[in-house]
């Protein structure tokens, strides 16, 4: 059994390798809803989204969310009320976020509603939520408290970061199975998403970390930082604007105190001696994911890591 811990896109894209190597029902994903908003009276969770329309097939590729081919009529009705448009909901994303609050105002929680709505798409994996309880990562700018959307798709993360919090996660308890996934895995995944607000909410919540030092299972990292990149998103600026160095060391360092496997791509081949210096076990392969073939070797390379662990 594999426990991912995930964000959006670049979850969505590692997980369209890793059902290629595994069985969906051996995979359990953990993913972020600090990102959710509410638009129009409607629960939107875009990392859930992202990750089932992903193993779904239904994906706008080019994207990397949203449905593929879907238009926009009922947004731009929306626009003549006054409603924002700068986040694009599609008309048959909007069907999936109507459904998603309808299962929830009959009194469902998030991780049932969110199980339903993967098994209509087909999957066959274990979708849970990080919490049903509400959590909203918020950036804090120059400008002042951004909420996370506001920062990310309205003002394409051009701002500064000064800080970031995640609103809620005092109160919030993880959702019902996210800790006995980890503590029962027999491998646990850390995918190569934002560390400070993708994966950073899901180990804020209460008992996630300790579940993550206290598990049997080996827990290996995918770097999202490659050559002192971000491979997408605003990971770099945020580490950046943290006073962090962009490098794939400082997400082993971010993670050490549960981390036993660091994968890291050729490119920071130099980096191996430094990230286990931490005292972890270094796997250097491709972690670029163009295509189907890449992702599927990347997962293999990781399961491969993990299976092939020989302790603490
Ligand atoms: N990202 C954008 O950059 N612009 C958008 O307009 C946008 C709309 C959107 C609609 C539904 C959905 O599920 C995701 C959407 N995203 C959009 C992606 C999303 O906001 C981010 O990728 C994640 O929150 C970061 O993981």
């Amino acid at each position: 059994m594999f426990t991912v811990l995930a964000g959006g896109v670049g979850a969505a894209r590692f997980l369209e390798g890793l059902v290629q190597v595994v069985p969906q029902e051996e995979i359990t994903v953990i993913v972020n809803t600090g990102d959710d908003l509410e638009l129009f009276g409607l629960r939107i969770c875009p990392d859930i989204d992202i990750v089932t329309y992903t193993l779904a097939g239904v994906v706008d590729q080019e994207r990397g969310w949203g449905i593929e081919g879907d238009s926009f009529a009922c947004l731009e009705a929306l626009a003549r009320f006054g409603h924002p448009t700068w986040f694009r909901l599609g008309d048959r994303d909007l069907a999936t976020c109507l459904h998603r609050t309808w299962l929830l105002r009959q009194g469902r929680s998030l991780s049932q509603a969110t199980a339903a709505i993967a098994r209509s798409f087909g999957l066959a994996l274990s979708l849970l939520p990080m919490s049903d309880d509400p959590v909203a990562t918020r950036v804090m700018t120059d400008e002042g408290l951004l909420d996370f959307q506001d920062y990310f798709v309205r003002r394409g993360w051009q701002v500064p970061v000064r800080g970031i919090l995640f609103q809620g996660i005092e109160e919030a308890r993880p959702a019902p199975g996210v800790l006995e996934a980890i503590r029962g895995a027999g491998g646990v995944i850390i995918a190569p998403s934002n560390p400070l607000v993708s994966i950073g909410p899901i180990l804020a919540l209460k008992g996630v970390r300790e579940a993550l030092r206290a598990t049997p299972a080996p827990v290996a990292a995918i770097s999202p930082i490659v050559g002192g990149r971000a491979l997408k998103g605003p990971a770099a600026l945020m580490l950046e604007g943290l006073g962090l160095e962009v490098s794939a060391l400082t997400i082993a360092r971010l993670y050490r105190d549960f981390l036993d496997i660091m994968v890291i791509d050729r490119e920071d081949e130099g980096l191996a001696g430094e990230v286990e210096a931490l005292g972890l076990q270094v796997a250097v392969v491709d972690t670029i994911m163009r295509g189907k073939e890449e992702k599927r070797a990347l997962a293999q390379a990781v399961v491969e890591a993990l299976r092939g662990w020989s302790g603490r």
